[in-house]
């Protein structure tokens, strides 16, 4: 048999079958053993081939705070991709993949949790769709600016519709206690929008929410109405839209199907959702932020009850 020469036809031949043969072995490696063949030098007479195991991080910390920052040292394998980050409520999960940080030789990520809570983390080496076993778990305290649901301590009709809004009792319309404002035969068209002149709007405000002027974001704003309606035939539902200028502007509306007779609680929006614009604190205070419900139906026969209206908002201290 003649001798190989680095670069010759039998070379060429040589590391073709390498490659091929490294292949073979990764395909037919089970994943759970997160090992596999690497082809360490092409450039050779004859091609090698040698296992080795994507190593994880090491060194994997946690540092708690308005966010969660992660810190570890890189894989000493030079190969590796990135790293992939993974969440649980505790420390025998479930996780869940949050995010992924490149290069191979990098050493941290930041992760922002919109919930206060002790979050544990781990991390993962991967290379292609090779992956290998977990750094950690490792934990840490994240608290974010939440407010806590604050209901309603003022109200007032809005023109619309009837142009009384929630006639009945209206200011048991604010806190959640099982007594209910009404709005009876609401509406004067049987529109089912929530932008359409022939419904019933009613807004309310001074829900004390007190983002203190510092925070550094708004991440989100939720509101929960606990509303029912006197029957569930036909196309019923309630829709919220919020003004950040007492009343001069307002955002979309946001809507929710009716789907019980009872008072039942709804939620619009949510602690990362911003009804479609960028807040200040100041535009959450009680001089400038309101909430319009319209109350929505085909028919009008149809009665609505609404035993609160409650605000969330979600920011970032
Ligand atoms: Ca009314
Ligand atoms: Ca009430």
């Amino acid at each position: 048999m003649a001798a190989r020469r680095a670069g010759g036809p039998n070379a060429s031949l040589t590391s073709g079958v390498a490659v091929a043969l490294a292949l073979l072995v990764l395909a037919a490696a089970p994943a759970a053993t997160r090992t596999g063949a690497l082809f360490i030098d092409v450039q050779a007479a004859t091609a090698a081939l040698a296992a080795d195991i994507l190593q994880p991080p090491t060194g994997l910390g946690v540092a708690g705070g308005t966010t969660a920052t992660l810190t570890w040292t890189p894989t000493g394998d030079a190969y590796a991709a990135g790293y992939r980050v993974e969440r649980a409520p505790a420390s025998g999960g479930s996780y869940a993949l949050v995010g992924s940080a490149t290069p191979g030789s990098a050493t941290g990520y930041v992760d922002g949790p919109t919930t206060d809570g002790t979050y544990w983390y781990r991390v993962t080496t991967y290379a292609g769709s090779w992956q290998s076993t977990v750094a950690g778990p490792a934990s840490a305290v994240v608290k974010v600016g939440v407010t806590g649901y604050r209901a309603c301590t003022a109200q007032a009709a809005d023109a619309g519709g009837d142009a009384n809004g929630y006639e009945g009792s209206p200011a048991d319309g604010c806190a959640v206690d099982g007594l209910a404002a009404t709005d009876v035969d609401s509406g004067t068209g049987t529109g089912t929008g929530c932008t359409g002149s022939g419904k019933d709007k009613h807004r309310f405000s001074a829900f004390g929410l007190g983002v203190p002027g510092t925070a550094a974001a708004i991440s989100g704003i939720t509101v929960r109405l606990r509303v029912g309606i006197d029957a569930t035939a036909g196309t019923n539902r309630v829709c919220a839209a919020l003004s950040w200028n007492a009343g001069t502007n307002w955002t979309t509306a946001q809507s929710v199907a009716l789907t019980s007779t009872a008072l039942t609680t709804y939620s619009l929006g949510s602690s990362s959702f911003l009804w479609g614009r960028t807040w200040t604190p100041a535009q959450l205070s009680d001089a400038n932020f309101r909430v319009r419900v319209i109350d929505v139906s085909n028919s009008n026969a149809r009665d609505f009850s609404i035993d609160g209206v409650e605000v969330q908002v979600v920011y970032v201290p």
